[in-house]
């Protein structure tokens, strides 16, 4: 993470721009709204940052038209989505223990192979903390 603002990271920081959209919220099923967002997977957190594709980091982001927000990945869940949450390729399905269901896609397979694993091995590692 090159623009991260507090080097040195741990290994366990990654981050990468993906696509994202929610798919429900506190258990209610919301309309899909996919969007561009600079991801940052800090321990148990994952970080979304809209309005923040292209990969300029937390720096020289605009200000007034992003919009971040957190979830907590402790006692949630991951897998590949099944073809009816999508028609995109390449497709993760995170639910929350908040209620929160969420897609996350990239075009690039192997970024996608790594945050699906990345994202196991981190609900997994932060289940019972
Ligand atoms: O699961 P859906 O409803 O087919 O999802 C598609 C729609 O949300 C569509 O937007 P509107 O129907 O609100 O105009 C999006 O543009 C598509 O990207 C959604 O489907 P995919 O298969 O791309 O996740």
């Amino acid at each position: 993470c090159p623009s991260s603002p507090k080097p040195p990271h741990s290994q366990s920081e990654k981050c990468a721009t993906l696509n994202m959209t929610k798919i429900t919220e506190n258990g209610k099923k919301v309309r899909k709204n996919w969007a561009s967002c600079w991801t940052v997977l800090q321990s148990s957190l994952l970080i979304f940052n809209k309005g923040q594709g292209g990969g300029s980091g937390w720096f020289g982001r605009d200000q007034k038209n992003s919009s971040e927000f957190s979830v907590d990945l402790r006692g949630g869940s991951v897998d590949w989505a099944s073809k009816d949450k999508s028609s995109k390729k390449h497709v993760v399905e995170l639910k929350t223990r908040q209620g929160m269901e969420l897609l996350l896609q990239s075009e690039n397979e192997n970024l996608i192979n790594d945050w699906h694993k990345a994202l196991t091995e981190a609900i997994h590692t932060y289940a019972w903390e």
